[in-house]
């Protein structure tokens, strides 16, 4: 899809309730998937509800593991990284140390409570619904922690801009960890933004990012949310969150499915990394099989 001007952009909705389903139990997958590819994302009220706890009790292992970690943190064009891969950024002022936890490295590998909840049978109907049968997860998973008193913004970005694949791209399933609101940065989407494709991105604070005079934060809707809320959107969705200014930390958890056959083209933190990345193959990208069969393809 090319680029289509933000100027001229009108949200397909403006009201939560728009987004919503109500995910406590079985739900309309059909009336789902079509909701969700009108929006461009959707909000599964309840949906991880049964794993919730678990997998909030292996996060906040890792992340007192990663603190533990930080005297052997290695710089790193992004922050830096712990030696169990977590990343960290630079602390605001007051903050109790000088460096604040961004991404979490936990996984499939490292939590068998995050690897159940990937495999929710919803999760997986729904997401055949949109791409077809034959479905990969496309990383480890991804757990974006942000601490209490401050914690880091995530601009308002498309994952386009992070990887940009070869098909559909992936479907992002972002799971509440503790209820959320605006105080302790809620997810914020722009409902419709999917059809304006990539749009250009420029360096902010935390990587790539839209330009904040053309995506103000009020552009945005924010999510208010339950722990076990799970809001769904598309690599081509703008969304972003902002700082944690409660009294305690705020994680999500994210699944990521693509097509079997589907790759990032291109995998990039900023606008030099994007210029310079040679397009890559999907050899060396198999995900771990969630449904179906992968297809031998020659990939030379
Ligand atoms: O932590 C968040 O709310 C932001 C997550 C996000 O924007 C992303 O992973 O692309």
């Amino acid at each position: 899809m090319s680029a289509a001007p933000a100027a001229v952009f009108t949200p397909t909705a403006t009201d939560v309730t728009a987004l919503e389903v109500d995910a406590r139990g079985g739900f309309d997958i059909a009336d789902a998937a079509s909701r969700y590819r009108e929006h461009g994302c959707l909000v599964l009220r309840g949906l991880m509800r049964e794993h919730v706890s678990a997998v909030v009790r292996d996060i906040e292992r890792a992340a007192a593991q990663a603190v533990a970690l930080l005297p052997q943190a290695e710089a790193c064009p992004e922050g830096w990284y712990t030696p169990d891969g977590t990343l960290f950024l630079p602390a605001p002022p007051g903050h109790i140390r000088d460096k604040q936890i961004m991404m979490l490295h936990v996984g499939y590998r490292g939590s068998a409570a995050l690897m159940r909840s990937a495999l929710d049978l919803r999760v997986l109907d729904l997401t055949e619904a949109v791409l077809g049968p034959d479905l990969e997860l496309q990383d480890e998973g991804q757990v974006m922690y942000k601490e209490a008193v401050g914690g880091h913004p995530k601009h308002l970005h498309q994952d386009s801009s992070y990887f940009t694949h070869r098909f559909d791209g992936p479907m992002a399933f972002l799971t509440y960890g503790v209820d959320c609101d605006e105080k302790n940065g809620c997810l914020r989407v722009v409902p419709g933004s999917h059809r304006l494709g990539l749009q250009p991105h420029v360096d902010t604070f935390s990587h790539l990012g839209l330009d904040e005079r053309e995506w103000p934060w009020e552009r945005s809707l924010p999510i208010r949310g339950r722990a076990g809320d799970t809001i769904l959107f598309g690599v081509d969705c703008i969304h972003g969150s902002q700082e944690n200014h409660s009294h305690a930390p705020r994680a999500v958890f994210i699944h990521r499915y693509r097509r079997a056959d589907d790759f990032a083209l291109i995998s990039a933190a900023s606008v030099a990394g994007r210029a310079q990345a040679k397009p890559a193959r999907k050899s060396g990208q198999r995900g771990i099989m969630v449904r179906g069969f992968r297809r031998y393809q020659d990939e030379g």
